[in-house]
């Protein structure tokens, strides 16, 4: 079954006489058309329709004949041949703003609309075999940079801002790849901070460093969160390092097919007593077209896993004015365990000025 069959056999069974998709996330992964303005409708009875305006005609023309739906050319407000296609009910995506969904009930006359979200999500969720090869490559480009990057850059006085440049220039290869996001890089201090933006703190001897980073290769996002050491870092960063290795390790072997994500998460901070406190966010989220995408691995989320689901698993240790660690792993959700796609290792690295390494905790 393709994806706009998925749908179809959605709409037979849902309340819905059509589904209007507008995310543009969600138009990509079931047409193909990646442009700036587009929304893509279905039917029940089998409609599909690409709207788009003039500058895409000649990209929408060729996918829609490739992928089998009609392509309607945009040329006022309000297209009535759009419009006419669907009767009733129609499903609309909870990512419309408050302006675009007013447009819609002006185009929509007479055709009850409601928000249901994640409908597409939720088939993005189980990655085909195609897209797990471009995830595996990305991420793949990431481990092959990042520590000879480190080798080379990390120098005493370094800022996080300017280390945050080049590893983004570095991660982008030339133009071969985009971010999944801005690189956030963190010494000492400053990776206390969950979400933490690089600033002017310059490195010196003793400082751990956060690095969580990721690119896009053909549409799809990696993500991967590593810990490093400048020097020796203090007695208390080592215990904490030790702790949250441990208890990602030991999450990382209960992923697996048909478990639920809250216990996952629970299980997480179990693992890690008391220090569980200074974990302040969820445990992981999926990745693919967006770097946070359905499943969310979170207490509250009712989420059962799915073989070929990608997923991140990133417990972290947040001490305010002293240090952060989070340890993140991206892997594809598999029947009896997961493969894991991050490789760079997990052992604790001290470089020196010179880029000599050494493992401190492994
Ligand atoms: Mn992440």
């Amino acid at each position: 079954m393709n994806r706009f069959e998925k749908l179809d056999k959605w709409l037979r069974t849902s309340e819905w006489n059509g589904i209007l998709v507008t995310k543009p996330e969600n138009i990509g992964y079931l047409t193909g058309f990646w442009g700036s303005f587009g929304m893509y409708l279905q039917t029940k009875s089998g409609g599909r329709y690409l709207l788009t305006d003039g500058r895409y005609e000649v990209l929408a023309s060729d996918l829609a004949t490739q992928n089998n739906f009609t392509f309607i050319r945009f040329k006022s407000e309000a297209p009535k041949d759009f419009i006419k296609t669907v009767t009733g009910t129609l499903c609309v995506e909870s990512s419309l703003t408050l302006s675009e969904l007013s447009r819609l009930k002006k185009w929509f006359k007479g055709v009850e609309m409601k928000v249901q979200s994640g409908v597409i999500e939720k088939f993005r969720k189980v990655k085909s075999q195609s897209e797990l090869d471009i995830m595996r490559a990305a991420q793949a480009h990431v481990d092959e940079i990042l520590l000879p990057f480190l080798k080379a850059n990390l120098k005493r006085g370094v800022s996080e801002s300017q280390l945050k440049f080049k590893l983004d220039q570095t991660l982008r290869g030339e133009g071969r790849f985009g971010l999944s996001f801005e690189s956030i890089v963190g010494f000492g201090t400053g990776s206390a901070l969950p979400h933490y933006e690089s600033g002017d703190r310059k490195l010196k001897q003793g400082d751990n460093i956060l690095i969580d980073c990721g690119v896009i290769d053909r549409r799809y996002c990696s993500d991967m969160t590593r810990n490093f050491c400048y020097g020796s870092p203090s007695e208390g960063y080592l215990r904490d390092y030790a702790l949250l290795l441990q208890a990602q390790k030991n999450t990382l072997n209960q992923v697996k097919s048909g478990v639920k994500v809250k216990f996952l998460d629970s299980f997480c901070r179990e693992k890690m007593g008391k220090e569980s406190e200074l974990f302040v966010h969820s445990l992981g989220h999926g990745v693919g077209l967006e770097i946070h995408e359905a499943p969310t691995l979170s207490a509250k989320s009712k989420d059962v896993l799915q073989g070929h689901e990608v997923v991140t698993v990133e417990p972290g240790i947040y001490r305010p004015n002293q240090h952060g660690i989070r340890i993140e792993d991206t892997m594809i959700v598999l029947e009896n365990g997961c493969e894991i796609l991050t490789k760079t290792t997990k052992e604790l690295l001290s470089f020196d000025e010179e880029g000599r390494v050494q493992v401190l905790l492994g």
